[in-house]
């Protein structure tokens, strides 16, 4: 008897000391109270109320909750203020939604244990939409997606509804994230199809009360393809009538359906330009017909075109000439920078170009361009070298962030959109650390003057631990993993030298002759005997000119040029003498080596993180650093080998001497969907 006992109590017992930490709890590890309370009152009532009652009663461990419903001015949006008193917490909004926004920072900041007994608290977002993209495919594939297969089941909705539709919803709530795009930019018409929209519906009805509208990509051939008319000119009053029909049937199923995002005569996708027509004209027949629902049309300024001599020129001159004529529920989704996402560009300069047009900007969470998902990479810090850039398009102080948030300029409504990274593996992301990028995303779109420090700060506590001795150091790692991901992949300027078409690895070399020549490296560093870089300033491909001053006349010359973009500005003869005394050629050595050598320091922190984080998290991360490590050698030795053949000069003696051969590195052939 005794010993049947003793079994079951290992029965019970080592369950709990067995689960394997998977990371699939996010940053969302909320303590659960022993005893379920009531500790929340209210005066209102909602599904959203009720998912932020049955949060605290589940989760908050401190002193009673008022969830109260105010008056506030419309500004304030889904904002809340928080008035904390030892015996009591008194949450106030406007909207249900704020209330619960007001809720989860509660836990949010309880499980940071910040000090939660005497405090006010104001909140409001920076943006009233604040959208992740995701480029999920019909067929379960993510388009540049390196954590599994779309969240998305198709071929199991609507009848089937997976657990992780509702996780979804929540873990974006947490951080003040309210709207989604569902599928892939490279979008099929089939998304708009009767049984796929009552797909659709379903979603969004998962989605709702947590505050998350849905939005769908949406293929401009649309009415052509799934309406048989004989085109999909915007001019036809077939497919006007076409898209007003459809606009109806969405919005039956669908009441809050947020609007379309679309990607228009853009590496191949159709638009209106294929019947004569401008992006306007295009733009302006799909928010006509959503306007009446109060839906909005993100048009994307994504585009370039084999005939022009600059591709980071294309779309101002596309754009430009258009401002003033979108209508007020259209709003220009524009990339960060104006080639593609790069480890560093600098800002677009449609931003603030366009004065009479709204415009938000479209970052990338998933990392196409920055290690898929094997390398750690902290995104905030190039997202606030983005917001905070100043354009100069009204004057000194014309950041991006006032530009795209209403500030500067009176906006119908405001805009922030970034690339999802999430799929089905187990962690969401494929990385521990990516999970960071989406919350920074979150973070920031809800506040653009948090800095980077304060959100890793926060996101550290949350998902490890509040440990000092591993907080620091971490917070440290995570902070300098964007500049020295640019020092081993990019530094100084450099951009777009990535392998194939998978964008994983060095490919300096790449010319892919009969193909389009804006997409081979050779492209983009144009290095010959004299020197690398890109000539865009005068007397090269003029881009510079598309900077407001003072900014065009500082970028046009290369001693005014931050050396952080010097190659992305100016052909550099290997010879210039630097900042600091070293050629340009050293300077890129040396860089070079940093990053190799700062990835490095990464495997070592980590290693000496291990008491302070679970096994199986140690040691996904410790074998991805590693990863990094091997390609940060790789990316090294790949560029300054080929450089070299150019700049003809040796590589300085006190750095590492290359460890492959230029001819071995140039037979490796990842496949298209490689992700290690
Ligand atoms: C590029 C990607 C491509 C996308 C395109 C876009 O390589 O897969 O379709 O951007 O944003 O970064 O439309």
């Amino acid at each position: 008897m005794q010993n049947f006992r003793h079994y079951i109590f290992l029965f019970i017992i080592i369950p709990l000391f067995t689960f394997a930490e998977d990371g699939s709890q996010l940053w969302l590890r909320y303590p659960v109270n022993q005893k379920l309370r009531s500790i929340v009152n209210s005066n209102s009532k909602s599904p959203t109320l009720e998912i932020a009652k049955k949060e605290l009663n589940k989760h908050w461990s401190g002193q009673p909750i008022d969830l109260k419903i105010d008056k506030f001015p419309d500004s304030f949006k889904d904002g809340y203020k928080i008035i904390s008193t030892p015996k009591k917490i008194t949450v106030l909004a406007k909207t249900d939604l704020g209330l619960l926004y007001g809720s989860y920072n509660l836990l949010n900041l309880q499980q940071q244990k910040a000090n939660l007994t005497n405090f006010n608290l104001v909140e409001k977002p920076s943006f009233d939409v604040r959208i992740l993209n995701h480029w999920d495919n019909l067929d379960g594939s993510i388009e540049r997606g390196y954590a599994g297969h779309s969240l998305w089941k198709w071929e199991d909705l609507p009848n089937i509804i997976s657990p992780k539709y509702e996780e979804y919803a929540r873990a974006n709530a947490s951080i003040g994230i309210n709207a989604t795009v569902l599928n892939n930019v490279n979008a099929s018409p089939n998304m708009l199809r009767g049984d796929y929209l009552k797909k659709v519906k379903i979603l969004a009805d998962v989605f709702r009360p947590y505050g998350i509208k849905v939005y769908l990509s949406v293929n401009f051939s649309s009415p052509k393809v799934l309406g048989n008319l004989k085109d999909s000119d915007p001019f036809n009053k077939d497919v006007q009538k076409w898209w007003k029909d459809k606009a109806s049937e969405i919005y039956k199923l669908i009441p809050d359906f947020g609007g379309f995002l679309v990607k228009a005569n853009s590496e191949g996708e159709p638009g209106p330009q294929d019947y004569g027509r401008t992006h306007a004209d295009g733009a302006n027949m799909m928010a006509d017909v959503l306007k009446p629902y109060g839906g909005i049309v993100m048009w994307r300024a994504f585009v370039y075109s084999p005939s022009s001599d600059d591709r980071a020129k294309q779309a101002y001159l596309e754009f430009t000439p258009l401002d003033g004529k979108f209508r007020d529920n259209i709003i220009i989704q524009i990339k960060n920078g104006p080639v593609d996402f790069q480890p560093r560009e600098p800002f677009h300069p449609l931003f603030g170009a366009m004065k009479n047009t709204s415009q938000m900007v479209e970052f990338q969470l998933t990392q196409e361009y920055l290690g898929h998902s094997n390398h750690l990479v902290y995104l905030a810090p190039l997202f606030k070298e983005n917001l905070d850039s100043d354009t100069y398009s009204d004057g000194k102080g014309s950041t991006i962030a006032k530009i795209t948030d209403g500030t500067l300029r009176p906006a119908k409504f405001t805009a922030i959109s970034a690339v999802a990274n999430i799929g089905e593996d187990t962690n969401w992301t494929g990385h521990h650390f990516a999970q960071s990028n989406w919350y920074a995303f979150g973070r920031l779109a809800w506040n653009h003057n948090l800095s980077s420090e304060q959100i890793a700060d926060e996101w550290i506590k949350m998902t490890f631990t509040d440990d000092k001795k591993f907080v620091n150091p971490v917070k440290d790692m995570m902070l300098t993993s964007r500049e020295t991901a640019v020092d081993y992949m990019m530094p100084l300027g450099l951009h777009h030298i990535f392998a194939g078409m998978h964008h994983y690895g060095p490919e300096p070399w790449g010319d892919y002759k009969g193909t389009r020549a804006d997409w081979s490296p050779v492209y983009y560093h144009r290095a010959d005997a004299e020197g690398l870089g890109f000539d865009r300033t005068k007397t090269g491909s003029d881009a510079v000119s598309e900077y407001f001053p003072p900014l065009n006349e500082m970028y046009g010359n290369i001693k005014t040029t931050p050396e952080n973009l010097i190659l992305w500005f100016h052909h550099v003869p290997w010879d210039y003498k630097m900042k600091d005394g070293k050629t340009m050629w050293e300077a890129l050595c040396y860089k070079y080596d940093l990053g190799v050598h700062e990835v490095r320091d990464y495997q070592k922190v980590w290693g000496k993180m291990q008491p302070y984080v679970d096994n199986e998290r140690f040691t996904d991360v410790q074998s991805k650093l590693k990863i990094q490590s091997k390609d940060a050698v790789w990316w090294k030795d790949a560029c300054l080998l080929y450089f070299q053949t150019f700049s003809k000069r040796p590589i300085p003696d006190d750095i590492e001497r290359p460890v492959n051969e230029l001819e071995d590195l140039k037979k490796i052939k990842l496949p298209m969907g490689h992700h290690n």
